[in-house]
């Protein structure tokens, strides 16, 4: 509690000035405010079809979607589901939504039928945008308990592909064709949500992040705007989207970030490293934002070296921790690009630093750092024991304030009070310090989330689908950490009284239900889980466990 005697924070801040944020607007005005200097320039280039879309068009297909939308039952505050790989679709559905003042949930196609339920159910989606190879999962009652009530397609739902639609589906031209002049006229409050991704913070289950267009436009805003951006984006850029917009990294500072700047998005639907490079050369991609996993091909694969990759000007690399070391590899593939991190976190809206050598007037950087906190916003490093805040070079929990953060978590006050404290702070459960620079270096992560190639694997998910397995007592899962994907997730299993089980069994069991990164890559049987006196899992302690018995 404040008290006379409490002394004040320490805050950091960024180098640039704070500026003037438009953030009244609904997010698709502001998105598309540049629109009459940009009409016929491209906004949108498909990879597979090399098919592109000016920024008047991407506009008007996502007014026609707006109203498409509306024909179909959807109004002001509901919410949509789209499950889709990164397509022009995406787009035109996510401003569409924003247009008649919808929320978008977005998830992984790969997601089991189970995992897209889950949300579909938490956020109370109203329509599933996909493609038809994935119709199955939405029908498949099996995987989900049998349940009787379980939603149907055309009758509790409606199921839109962009392909040709299987059964009880509507194609998506059914949105993309409709009268932009049947948008309904909605009044939009700053503090409405506008997306609703799904992150488990920093402890738990998967929750839904109230993002609103206010959040998001400053969190944009942050980046790109202002005489001197701290993202410098030009109307000449083409940026490289590979990471799947159902993310927040790449929706918002891929897309979001490059509509408002008016550069053109190069959109890949699936990750190839051949496609990749061929594209980069094919449409001179200028900028490039990646996570460690690609860095890692980039900076060590040969194909690498076949290929032009002189157009790249800036490798922006978030999601999880980059080393100096890897970074200096890709500085000799790409001598000419300035190469810098951001850090972001779903519920933080997510940018919290950038890069500030990505600036219209650059800054001298160092590798291994994670950026300077962007501006309108306030960072400070906290001791995670006595809560004080604490000065240059010293690590403790990080914590940003500012506009951008979410509204909170989704019919989840208990969650939101735990991440968002009273004086408006939002404590990440990322351990860092922020050097005599001003630079912020990520150390550990007090929090229990796995990253496995960025996308988060959340141990209380895996927990609870352990337990409820007959032949298991008790389980616990943590990181273990791999060259490849960062992190892997490990259990720690406890059997029942006189079951057998395998290492294999648990494995499948688990396989079956979650998409591919959530998967256990090793199984250790133990009698018992450590605890704390309240119950907690002393995940700390499996961890070392781990680290002490790792033979590779
Ligand atoms: C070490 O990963 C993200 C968002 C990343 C992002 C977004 C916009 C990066 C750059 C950008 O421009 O969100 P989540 O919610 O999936 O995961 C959040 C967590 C963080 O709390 C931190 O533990 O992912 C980790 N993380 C990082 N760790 C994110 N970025 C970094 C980083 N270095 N650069």
């Amino acid at each position: 509690q404040l008290s006379p005697e409490t002394p004040a924070d320490h805050i950091f801040r960024s180098k640039l000035p704070d500026i003037p944020i438009s953030n009244h607007l609904p997010l698709h005005t502001y998105c598309f405010e540049n629109l009459p200097s940009l009409s016929d320039k491209p906004c949108l280039i498909s990879g597979s079809s090399g098919k592109i879309y000016s920024f008047s068009e991407t506009h008007l297909i996502a007014q026609k979607t707006a109203a498409g939308l509306s024909n179909l039952g959807i109004q002001k505050g509901d919410a949509i589901m789209i499950l889709l790989h990164n397509c022009a679709e995406f787009v035109f559905a996510f401003m569409g939504a924003s247009m008649i003042g919808a929320v978008s949930t977005t998830a992984n196609p790969f997601y089991t039928s189970k995992e897209i339920f889950k949300q579909f159910k938490a956020a109370r989606a109203k329509l599933i945008i996909t493609q038809s190879q994935y119709v199955d999962k939405l029908k498949d009652t099996n995987n989900n308990d049998g349940d009787e009530n379980f939603p149907k397609i055309g009758e509790d739902f409606k199921v839109i592909t962009i392909d040709d639609p299987p059964e009880n589906c509507l194609d998506f031209s059914m949105l993309s064709e409709a009268n932009e002049n049947e948008i309904p006229q909605v009044t939009i409050h700053p503090d409405d949500p506008v997306a609703l991704p799904f992150s488990s913070g920093t402890t738990g289950l998967p929750k839904g992040v109230v993002l609103t267009h206010k959040s998001l436009i400053t969190s944009v805003a942050q980046q790109v705007d202002g005489e001197n951006p701290n993202l410098y984006l030009t109307h000449d850029d083409v940026v490289l989207c590979v990471l799947p917009l159902f993310h927040i990294y790449s929706l918002n500072s891929v897309l979001l970030c490059s509509l408002r700047a008016g550069a053109a998005v190069l959109l890949m639907q699936k990750f190839e490293i051949g496609t990749l490079l061929e594209l980069i050369q094919r449409h001179k991609v200028s900028v490039a934002a990646v996570v460690p996993p690609l860095v890692v091909l980039l900076a060590k694969n040969p194909v690498v070296a076949q290929f032009d990759l002189s157009s790249i000007r800036v490798v922006l690399s978030g999601a999880a921790p980059l080393g100096k070391e890897l970074e200096d590899a890709l500085r000799g593939r790409v001598p000419q690009a300035v190469l810098g991190q951001g850090y972001g976190m779903t519920e933080a809206g997510p940018v919290l630093s950038m890069c500030l050598g990505f600036a219209k007037q650059p800054f001298p950087t160092k590798s291994g750092s994670c950026g300077t906190v962007v501006r309108n916003a306030e960072l400070k490093v906290i001791d995670p024991e006595t809560g004080c805040s604490l000065g240059y070079n010293q690590p403790g929990e990080i914590c940003i304030r500012g506009s951008q953060i979410m509204k909170g978590y989704l019919n989840d006050g208990v969650a939101t009070a735990a991440t968002i404290d009273v004086e408006g702070w939002l404590h990440t459960g990322d351990i860092g310090y922020v050097d005599e620079d001003d630079e912020i270096f990520i150390v550990d992560r007090v929090k229990e989330i796995i990253k496995f190639k960025g996308f988060q694997v959340p141990p209380a998910e895996l927990e609870s689908l352990l337990i409820s397995h007959p032949s298991i007592a008790d389980a616990a899962v943590v990181p273990q950490k791999d060259e490849v994907a960062g992190e892997v997730p490990v259990a720690f299993v406890v059997r029942s009284n006189g079951f057998e089980l395998t290492e294999e069994a648990v494995k499948e069991f688990i396989a079956k239900q979650v998409v591919y990164y959530k998967r256990l890559h090793k199984v250790h049987f133990v009698h018992a889980i450590p605890k704390s006196p309240s119950g907690k899992i002393l995940r700390k302690d499996l961890r070392a466990k781990l680290a002490a018995a790792a033979p590779n």
